[in-house]
């Protein structure tokens, strides 16, 4: 099924954004929407290779044979790696790819704060949008704003030519919201392996062509994403363009919507929606990520612990994996309800991470167990019944009748055990941090954690 596609001056384009719907927001009578409008046309490999001048960028290669440019690589460059180059090299080496077989990705973040800071001093957020005002409004902003650093040839001057106004009337952030930016520069053939981001996206073509699937975030379990705490955690570990579903089972039940995405169209990414993007052809491709909002995680920890653990769980532990009716009532709710399926989710990957604590690797096997339902011959007083029935408590508090269910989602089909093989993987970009669900389970792991209030 194709992502709907509708003219950036609908008004249609609010309200998918409000509703976290994704939407290719397309030209209108071949004017391209508003936030990449400035640099269509303008934005070339030479016309970056001269504003960015000497700057030593981040350089994803990936070896002959590959096409995948994962976010980490294994040792050495053998299975690919971020190399240190200016533009410069990086369009020298794409022009010699053809005969070395390698891909290269050029990969810069860029802070857009400022830009946005007095975007909203010079506009009027209230009303629709129309076009008229918009593109009044956008030129004047363009002008004002690269005036001064025209001179420079920098790239602060052409971040200020985009169409930040536009975005800020779109996703109706007056309240400081500082987007973060990244442009990917690319020479086709490559792509960026299926991932969910914790932030809203608005992904602008520039030149060149992408396709883009997008999986919704209800099927996030059945795309294996790597186990928390792994450096690609959220990665799915299957290839999704070439899906071996003989090891990867649950992967037929997620369906794709797909996109094509040309210059002038915007993609509106909501966040935690899974997407993996490929570079149509082999010619230049360079597009823009603007990241925007929370991660939503204050919301989540607040709605988890607003919620009493239930005292006791009703539902009778069977042989869980064989009840299908119950797995489809859940995915009905699921299905019906996408803001419970992403907190659902959410509390899913808390849980393999407070498991991982307490049992090492073999989390996987131990929650794979649960749902197995082979915890009625644990010792009750171990810690492995107690942590068991902490757990199940607090999927019964959110979610009624539906924690057998819902450990069978998160670990049918080897989605957790066996699970993945060892990592072995050079971080290519540290995060430094234990990464998001670290952050949630130190802040939401004491109503799951071990300790002598356990419900009995
Ligand atoms: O365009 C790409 O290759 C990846 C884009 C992406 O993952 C993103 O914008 O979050």
């Amino acid at each position: 099924m194709a992502v709907q596609r509708r003219c950036w001056d609908d008004p249609f384009v609010k309200e998918a954004v409000r509703s976290s719907t994704p939407l290719v927001i397309a030209p209108s009578l071949s004017t391209p929407c508003p936030l990449c409008r400035g640099a269509i046309g303008r934005w070339t490999f030479a016309h970056l290779a001269a504003v960015l001048g000497e700057r030593r960028l981040g350089v994803h290669v990936i070896p002959e044979g590959s096409a995948s440019f994962a976010r980490h690589y294994g040792p050495g460059l053998a299975r690919g790696g971020v190399l240190q180059m200016t533009f410069g090299e990086f369009v020298q080496r794409a022009r010699d790819a053809r005969a070395s077989g390698r891909k290269y990705y050029l990969q810069l973040p860029f802070e857009a704060a400022e830009v946005m800071r007095s975007m909203k001093a010079t506009q009027s957020m209230e009303g629709t949008y129309s076009t008229e005002a918009t593109q009044s409004m956008e030129a004047t902003q363009s002008t004002e704003a690269t005036q001064s650093m025209e001179a420079t040839h920098s790239m602060e001057a052409e971040v200020a030519r985009l169409g930040w106004s536009w975005l800020a009337e779109v996703y109706e952030c007056t309240d400081g919201t500082q987007p973060s930016c990244q442009l990917w520069a690319g020479h086709g053939g490559g792509s960026t392996p299926a991932h969910y981001d914790a932030l809203d996206n608005f992904l602008a073509m520039v030149s060149g062509t992408k396709r883009v699937w997008l999986y919704p975030p209800r099927h996030a379990f059945d795309l294996y994403p790597y186990p928390v705490g792994h450096p690609m955690d959220n990665f799915a570990q299957p290839d999704l363009e070439r899906p071996d579903l003989e090891r990867f089972p649950a992967l037929a039940h997620a369906k794709a919507l797909e996109a094509t995405l040309q210059p002038g169209d915007v993609l509106w990414l909501p966040k935690y929606w899974w997407h993996l993007v490929h570079q149509v052809g082999t010619g230049e491709n360079l597009s823009l990520s603007v990241w925007l909002g929370d991660k939503g995680n204050a919301a989540f920890m607040q709605e988890v612990r607003s919620i009493p653990l239930a005292a006791s769980v009703h539902a009778p532990i069977h042989d869980l994996f064989a009840a299908p009716a119950e797995d489809r009532a859940l995915e009905s709710l699921l299905d019906a309800e996408p803001a419970k399926a992403l907190v659902a989710f959410k509390l899913g990957r808390l849980i393999e991470s407070v498991a991982a604590r307490h049992c090492g690797t073999a989390s996987g096997e131990f929650l794979t167990e649960l749902a197995e339902g082979v915890e009625s011959r644990w010792d009750p007083s171990s810690n492995a019944a107690i942590l068991a029935r902490r757990i199940r408590c607090q999927i019964e508090a959110f979610l009624p009748g539906h924690s057998n269910a819902f450990l069978r989602l998160m670990t049918r089909d080897g989605r957790l055990h066996p699970g993945p093989p060892a990592v072995e993987f050079v971080i290519s970009s540290d995060r430094g941090d234990r990464g998001e669900w670290g952050m949630l389970e130190s802040e939401c792991g004491p109503n799951l954690a071990l300790s002598s209030e356990a419900p009995e």
